[in-house]
């Protein structure tokens, strides 16, 4: 069998990264890596190929290739993946998608012969066999969640490595707190299953022979769901990256609850993490409450950030405008607590219902679903009637996205980051110490010369930028890697805010606009 493994294209997000990452020569942040798991996982006699449209086009010579195509993708990409699917079933070429996007779109919108809702790796034989003989179902569910020590070495093989920013370790799955907005823990479940210690330093060491040499991103839904095992894992990185003379820069994601732990953040810390992405998601406690983000509540939120900072390691933010508790103020709040907290990248978006989640359930007894489209949270959409007047939620929303975003705000709170996150001339104290962000990497030293000639020549905030460069070099000299990176995806963030600005000028808000609710969702919507 030739299976053929597509990525569909993401659209120009503020996640998309698009914008800085043509400074850096990259066309895409990350590989899949769901596929190439997948890949790994198909019988070895099959022969494989994989086309990630974000860095290359589908060719016409793939498609004849192959007898099998298999898709992968998020809700967000939906347009991208079912066009694909088409394409191929115009060839007469069998479709199988899975991915999270299976999870929360039906069959019927997928438009595949198959689709696959779950984790694959205890379904996958059958899977295989079922398409080797012709007879593949329209839907396999998996029946249980696979302990991660079945999750083989992802397929290295098949990606074009050099196009890509970061490269993806997977070390967990699933989150144990009980976030009424979130999806993952209806995908990934609630008991963190984790990886073996020798399984992750394996595929560590697999990047290491290609000849990575850049950051790796711990793609887990809470690194630190559990604390216990993360520490272990730690002990073996730190060890590890001794042996390998420095290692990768390591990002992740984990819950806010990191702050309490000063023995874990010195040991991510020890083991090169240098970046983490917080859910923070409002500076307002009744929204956290209300949200069941508990674990976000009765303590000060820019206290427990500069905690994380201070042991080097840039914090990155999800924040979420819409929630019911939210009154009008919640806009000015949102920005004095994104200024405040030296976090560059603050990811806002507008409250989204993701089909399967608690949110969603709740708000469809309450009659609220307007539609199914929830997939980018940081987009011009809202799939529910808000409490606050819609209007005056996407308007606030557009406000708060300018301010922060704006460039001296954006450069001041790099400055603030920068600041707490470097050791102090002649100063070592408290637990502020140096951050394992590299002087300048290969990567950084382009996005230097191309940022100096698109923002500092041509760019239209010429005067922030030049100021903001002088203030590198005078007083963050030890870091003008980081920085340049963080100028560069501030380029990013400003190109995106001013098209979504644009683009919520004609947003049709929900209650005005025509419910598209399918049949099996309940037809009209109520
Ligand atoms: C890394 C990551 C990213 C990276 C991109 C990675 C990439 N190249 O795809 C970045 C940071 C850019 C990103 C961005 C976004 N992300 Co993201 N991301 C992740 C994360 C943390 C890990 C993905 C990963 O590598 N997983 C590891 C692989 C092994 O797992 P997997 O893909 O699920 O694959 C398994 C199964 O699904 C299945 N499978 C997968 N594909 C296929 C295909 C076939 C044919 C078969 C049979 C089986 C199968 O088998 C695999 C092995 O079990 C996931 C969470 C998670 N736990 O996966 C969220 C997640 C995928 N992201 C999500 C979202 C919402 C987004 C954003 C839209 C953010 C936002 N809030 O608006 C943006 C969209 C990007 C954009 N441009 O706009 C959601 C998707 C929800 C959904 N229902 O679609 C997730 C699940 C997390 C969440 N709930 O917030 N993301
Ligand atoms: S902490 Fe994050 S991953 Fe965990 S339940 Fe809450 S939103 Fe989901």
């Amino acid at each position: 069998m030739n299976a053929l493994l597509i990525y569909p294209e993401f659209p120009d997000t503020y996640w998309s990264f698009k914008h800085a990452l043509k400074f850096l020569g990259k066309r895409a942040a990350q590989p899949p890596l769901g596929l190439m798991t997948v890949a790994a996982l198909l019988p070895v006699s099959w022969k494989k190929r994989l086309v990630d449209t974000n860095v290359e086009r589908l060719k016409e010579r793939d498609l004849e290739w192959a007898d099998v195509a298999l898709l992968s993708g998020m809700h967000i990409q939906q347009a991208t993946l079912v066009e694909i699917v088409e394409r191929c079933k115009a060839r007469g070429l069998r479709t199988v998608v899975g991915g999270p996007i299976a999870s929360s779109l039906s069959p019927e919108e997928l438009k595949a012969d198959s689709v696959v809702v779950g984790e694959a790796e205890e379904l996958i034989r059958t899977l295989a066999w079922d398409l080797e003989m012709g007879t593949a179902k329209a839907v396999y569910q998996a029946e249980e969640r696979p302990e991660m020590s079945t999750s083989p070495l992802p397929d290295l093989s098949l990606i074009k490595m050099n196009r890509y920013s970061t490269m993806t370790v997977q070390y967990s799955r699933g989150c144990p707190f009980n976030c009424e907005f979130c999806d993952i823990i209806e995908i990934y479940g609630r008991r963190p299953r984790t990886k073996a210690i020798a399984q992750v330093l394996r595929e560590l060491d697999q990047l290491r022979a290609a000849g990575w040499n850049d950051t790796v991103f711990i793609v887990d839904d809470n690194f630190i769901g559990n604390k216990v095992r993360a520490k272990l894992l730690l002990t073996a990185l730190a060890e590890w990256r001794k042996e390998n003379g420095g290692g990768f820069p390591l990002l992740t994601e984990a819950s806010l609850n990191l702050a309490d732990d000063a023995e874990l953040m010195q040991m991510m810390k020890d083991a090169g993490f240098v970046s983490v992405f917080l859910g923070i998601e409002t500076p307002d406690e009744s929204g956290l409450i209300a949200s069941n983000k508990l674990q976000n509540t009765h303590r000060s939120l820019l206290e427990s950030v500069e905690t994380i900072q201070s042991y080097g390691m840039q914090v990155m933010g999800g924040f979420i405008l819409g929630f019911d508790t939210d009154k009008d103020d919640i806009f000015d709040r949102m920005v004095e607590f994104i200024q405040k907290s030296g976090i560059p990248i603050a990811m806002v978006g507008l409250l989204q219902a993701m089909p399967g989640t608690q949110l969603f359930r709740r708000l469809w007894k309450e009659g609220r679903i307007v539609d199914m489209d929830a997939g980018n949270n940081t987009g011009d959409h809202l799939n529910f009637l808000p409490h606050m007047d819609a209007e005056r939620l996407v308007e606030g929303y557009r406000s708060v996205l300018k301010r922060i975003y704006g460039c001296e705000a954006y450069y001041e709170r790099v400055k603030l980051y920068l600041n707490r996150t470097q050791p102090k001339p002649g100063k070592r104290t408290g637990a502020k110490q140096p951050s394992n962000q590299q002087w300048m990497t290969r990567a950084n030293a382009r996005a230097f010369v191309t940022s100096i000639l698109r923002q500092g020549v041509f760019g239209r905030q010429r005067w922030s930028y030049w100021k903001f460069l002088m203030a590198v070099a005078t007083k963050y000299r030890h870091c003008v890697g980081a920085a340049m990176t963080l100028a560069v995806m501030g380029y990013h963030l400003q190109v995106i805010t001013q098209k979504l600005s644009e683009a919520l000028d004609e947003v049709a808000l929900p209650g005005i606009g025509e419910k598209r609710l399918p049949a099996e969702a309940g037809g009209e919507g109520k």
